[in-house]
């Protein structure tokens, strides 16, 4: 009986020892090492509340809320607060960072604790709405209310979590009937490790430009801590997904290489021991990958970051060493191509999570054939800078085999536009990725573009991530008023509805979208929703006059757009007034003739 147990355990122990072998041995350990001494510094900033505000109800607001006005903070101050009973306060602007508060007792000695339920919010709806119908699909612990026991008077209380917020409801839930007493001294140690100041915009650049920008910053500047994350409030930490457009604003903004090169090794020195990236990572308390988060087009895109990177750099001697990493996911797309050139979908979507937006319908054949030839191209470049092609000869002739099976199997010439051979929906993911990729040619992917908007039924972005590649396939495609108008409705929509901090998911007609089947749980300062940033300042076609551009300003737009296109809807009739809005802000006043 011994010997088979015996033989059974050394085969587990072989197994097991072959499983646990490490593709990048030790330079998994320098990686991580070179990732901590790239950490960046957090600027600490001591900010205070402007005001208190009422939360009112109001059906034209987003989300069916907006923030008046009451008085300023001083006044809170000095009320006695135990028949106040609560209080919404607003710092103004959105802040990443530890809230303090203190309490004083207006005169009689404390007798007794108190008790404070604190609610914090990115947007007014946030601290209006009930949380209680949430059903954990995320942690309901990212949700930023927080019950504080106070347990003598006077005192200043601290938060121990780090929050993301511009507004703070206060309820009183506990008092002593003996006393009264006063809030006073609230404040937030904002923290960022954005330290750069991005050069001024042009002169001649539009203000709606200039606005859209100056949010954008904004939102890049909250995420960027001690690694690019994706959101502040949830999930703070870092994607690759989200480190690829944050890359791509910060080259163009604050430029601080360092923070990309920590992520970029960080990555390295957590990706899974088969030498495949972990899509997501976790900084505390100990940096760590999320397990088994295999993202497909995040591990692709590293490569992207990577060439990205040297690029806005010259930093041979950090891509030199990453390299091994940008070569392996290479073999992500090898090992799930079919010998007809067409990537493996059935296969890819059992082995990885296949994301390309937050949009439950979309199909994804046809993005995920896009991507992987995108990825092979860059990674090729990369190969070149670096003087490694002979490392991966093999990619010019499999990226052409690729194309060409796309061009075969995936275009409909009649229509003009790319849809799967699965399934025949026609999404704006798909003809993007068919641009980014080269699959299409320039007048093709303006064909396909511009047919989007006038066919029924179309499957559109449900977040600023996919709207980033929506923008650069229209500027691929030389579509650049399209882009900018694009970009215009897009983000100036959400400034529209009081976004100082741009979002995590966003859809002109519909304000409680959520990936998450609950919208407060939404991120509403979110990395992927940063990159006008880059567009506005890479593209000379984005720092014109709007008002020169009158083609999309005050010209009556052919209500040509239906429901499903995003460059117009949420405005189809009312792009008119939706400019009007804009040039009172800005003081454009008479629109010129169209
Ligand atoms: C969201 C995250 C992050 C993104 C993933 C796929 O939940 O916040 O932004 O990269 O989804």
């Amino acid at each position: 009986m011994m010997k088979p147990i015996l033989f059974s355990l050394t085969l587990v122990f072989t197994t097991l020892a072959c499983f646990a072998q490490d593709y990048y041995g030790n330079n998994r350990k320098q990686w991580l090492q070179k990732a901590e001494q790239y950490k960046p510094k957090l600027i600490i900033t001591e900010k205070k509340p402007l005001k208190v505000v009422d939360i009112v109800p109001d059906t034209q607001s987003f989300q069916k809320y907006k923030a008046v006005d009451v008085s300023p903070i001083d006044s809170l101050y000095s009320m006695p607060f135990r028949l106040k009973k609560e209080i919404t306060i607003d710092f103004g602007e959105h802040l990443t960072g530890y809230f303090s508060f203190s309490v004083r007792s207006t005169g009689l000695a404390a007798d007794g604790p108190l008790r404070f339920k604190l609610t914090f919010g990115e947007v007014p709806s946030e601290v209006a709405v009930s949380f209680d119908s949430y059903k954990e699909g995320l942690s309901r612990a990212w949700l930023q209310d927080e019950v504080v026991s106070v347990m003598y008077v006077p005192q200043t209380v601290t938060l121990s979590r780090r929050l993301a917020f511009r507004y703070v409801k206060i309820e009183l839930l506990g008092s002593s009937p003996y006393y009264d007493f006063n809030i006073h001294d609230m404040k937030c140690m904002a923290q960022t490790s954005a330290k750069n100041i991005p050069e001024e915009l042009p002169q001649a650049v539009d203000p709606m430009i200039r606005k859209i920008d100056r949010v954008g910053l904004n939102t890049l500047k909250e995420c960027m801590q001690t690694v690019y994350e994706d959101g502040p409030k949830r999930d703070q930490r870092l994607w690759i997904g989200d480190l690829y457009l944050e890359a791509l604003g910060n080259n163009y903004s604050y430029k601080q290489h360092d923070l990309t090169k920590r992520c970029l090794y960080l990555l390295a020195g957590l990706s899974d021991l088969n030498g495949y990236l972990l899509a997501t990572v976790i900084e505390n308390p100990v940096p760590r990958a999320q397990d088994k988060q295999f993202l497909y087009e995040y591990a692709l895109l590293y490569n992207v970051t990577l060439k990205d990177y040297l690029e806005a750099t010259g930093d041979m001697e950090t891509v030199k060493d990453l390299w091994p990493v940008a070569k392996k996911q290479l073999d992500i797309v090898r090992t799930n191509v079919k010998a007809n050139g067409l990537m493996d979908f059935e296969k890819v979507k059992k082995d990885w999570w296949v994301f390309f937006d937050w949009k439950e319908d979309l199909y994804k054949e046809v993005p995920l054939q896009g991507v992987s030839i995108f990825a092979l191209k860059e990674s090729y470049k990369l190969a070149q800078l670096l003087g490694k092609e002979k490392e991966v000869a093999d990619l010019p002739a499999l990226t052409n085999k690729m194309i060409k099976a796309a061009r075969k199997n995936l275009y409909n010439r009649k229509t003009g536009l790319f849809v799967g051979t699965g399934d025949k929906q026609i999404s704006y993911a798909s003809q993007i990725w068919m641009i980014l990729s080269g699959v299409a040619s320039k007048a093709e992917g303006k064909k396909a573009l511009s047919a989007l908007t006038t066919t029924q039924d179309v499957c559109y972005p449900g977040t600023p991530y996919m709207y980033h590649y929506y923008i650069q396939s229209l500027i691929d495609c030389g579509m650049n008023l399209e882009a900018k108008e694009a970009l215009v409705n897009y983000w100036g929509g959400m400034i529209a509805k009081g976004a100082d901090t741009f979002w995590e998911a966003y859809d002109p007609t519909n304000d409680f979208i959520s990936p998450y089947d609950f919208y407060p749980i939404n991120s509403y300062c979110h990395a992927w929703s940063c990159t006008p940033v880059y567009f506005i300042r890479k593209y000379p076609a984005f720092a014109g006059k709007l008002s020169e551009s009158n083609y999309f300003i005050y010209k009556e737009i052919p209500i040509k757009r239906g429901r499903g296109n995003p460059a117009g809807n949420g405005y189809p009739r009312s792009e008119r007034q939706f400019y009007r809005k804009y040039a009172n802000e800005y003081g454009i006043d008479s629109p010129p003739n169209p």
